[in-house]
């Protein structure tokens, strides 16, 4: 491969620079941003440096930059090697070479607009080429079904198969002791009435709360609204010797819901604190609480800090706060976990649904948005 570098005042003409010098084949290989001129890191210009290449001996494939370049073999040139596969396997390569905004310039239309709506909803990047992946595979072995219906259909799909690989179950508390965890102000408070509410209500279980919220003055007053409101016993417990205690006054209960402080859990020290308080064993369930507004980096970060934690499932709140669920997508499947529920408005007990693959598909494709 002929490789060479291009330094140019912006992307669009070292592009230029790159085609009129190795041609329409070349393969973007990297690109960075870069510093030049200045004197001791002044009046430096901003450019764009771009690294190159082009094969000498290219592969059998036509790839000019449209969706033409998709064009499949002729069938001759297809059978004669039995390779259906290996070509998809090509143009897979071929698009891997590129990075994720410049790969959309090569796909077919149907295929590129798929792309950009992933992207939209926020699903990382990973996730995006493993959809792309699959449609593209569709899309060179379903030549007759081609339509941009059909490419709705096979992404929806593609996704659902994504989100089918995690533990979803239907039947949300199988434990006895039920801990909510998660940053402030996510709802995890909230959400726990809604799951004990729905526990009285619906299955006619006895249940009973402990808060080792003792961190903000009104959370023990705001959950004993709901413990009153459920004629449930409430329990405050400030260390690991009351939590014991609570649990013991409580057993005669069905379910036990606790209630944690939320923190700021970037902080890895305030995992630690909630490690030394409770007792994560075979009978408890522990859900991590995120609200679907958040950012994925932050997330990631409070993810990470949470895994030296035993936790079972995720439960993801807010969805009537935003228009974008890529993020849920993404920390599902970083974290292999399934969601229980997901919560969508302030009314306790209403405003909560049993999470499944199906459900995630729906609010990502809602017929309104695809
Ligand atoms: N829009 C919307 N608001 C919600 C949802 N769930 C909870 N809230 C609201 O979010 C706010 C915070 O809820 P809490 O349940 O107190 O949150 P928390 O995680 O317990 O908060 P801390 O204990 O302070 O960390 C309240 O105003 C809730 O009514 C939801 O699904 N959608
Ligand atoms: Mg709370």
């Amino acid at each position: 491969m002929k490789v060479k570098k291009f330094v140019a005042p912006s992307m669009n003409e070292a592009m230029k620079m790159v085609r009129a010098e190795l041609g329409r084949d070349a393969v973007i290989l990297h690109s960075k941003v870069v510093q030049t001129g200045g004197f001791f890191g002044l009046f430096a210009k901003k450019k764009i440096e771009v690294l190159a290449g082009v094969d000498p001996d290219p592969l059998p494939l036509r790839q000019p930059d449209a969706a033409a370049s998709f064009a499949p073999l002729p069938a001759a040139e297809r059978e004669e090697d039995g390779s259906l596969a290996r070509e998809i396997e090509e143009v897979k390569a071929l698009i891997r070479q590129f990075n994720a905004r410049s790969s959309s310039l090569l796909y077919p239309p149907p295929l590129a607009e798929a792309e950009r709506r992933l992207v939209r909803q926020g699903m990382a990047d990973v996730y995006v080429r493993q959809v792309m992946d699959r449609l593209l595979e569709r899309w060179y072995a379903d030549k007759d079904g081609r339509s941009p219906a059909a490419v709705s259909a096979w992404t929806k799909e593609a996704v659902r198969d994504l989100l089918s690989t995690l533990p979803f179950v239907k039947t949300a508390e199988q434990k006895k002791y039920m801990i909510l965890l998660g940053p402030t102000g996510v709802g995890k408070t909230t959400t726990l009435a809604k799951m004990a509410g729905r526990a009285v209500l619906e299955q006619g279980k006895k249940v009973g709360f402990i808060t080792a919220d003792t961190y903000r003055i009104a959370a023990i007053d705001q959950l004993k609204t709901y413990a009153d409101i459920l004629h449930a016993p409430l329990e405050v417990c400030y260390n690991a010797d009351d939590f014991r205690t609570a649990k013991r006054k409580l057993a005669g209960c069905d379910l036990v819901f606790v209630d944690t402080a939320g923190r700021n859990f970037r902080n890895p020290q305030y995992v630690d604190e909630l490690q030394q308080t409770l007792e994560f064993d075979s009978e408890t369930e522990t859900f991590l609480v995120f609200a679907a507004t958040g950012k994925y980096d932050d997330m990631k970060t409070i993810y990470n800090h949470f895994s030296r934690l035993p936790i079972d499932r995720l439960i993801v709140t807010k969805l009537d706060e935003t228009d974008s669920f890529g993020t849920i997508v993404n920390v599902l499947l970083d974290s292999r976990l399934a969601a229980a529920y997901f919560t969508n408005g302030q009314n306790v007990p209403d405003d909560m649904v049993e999470a499944s693959a199906d459900r995630l598909v729906h609010l990502l494709f809602g017929a309104e948005r695809w």
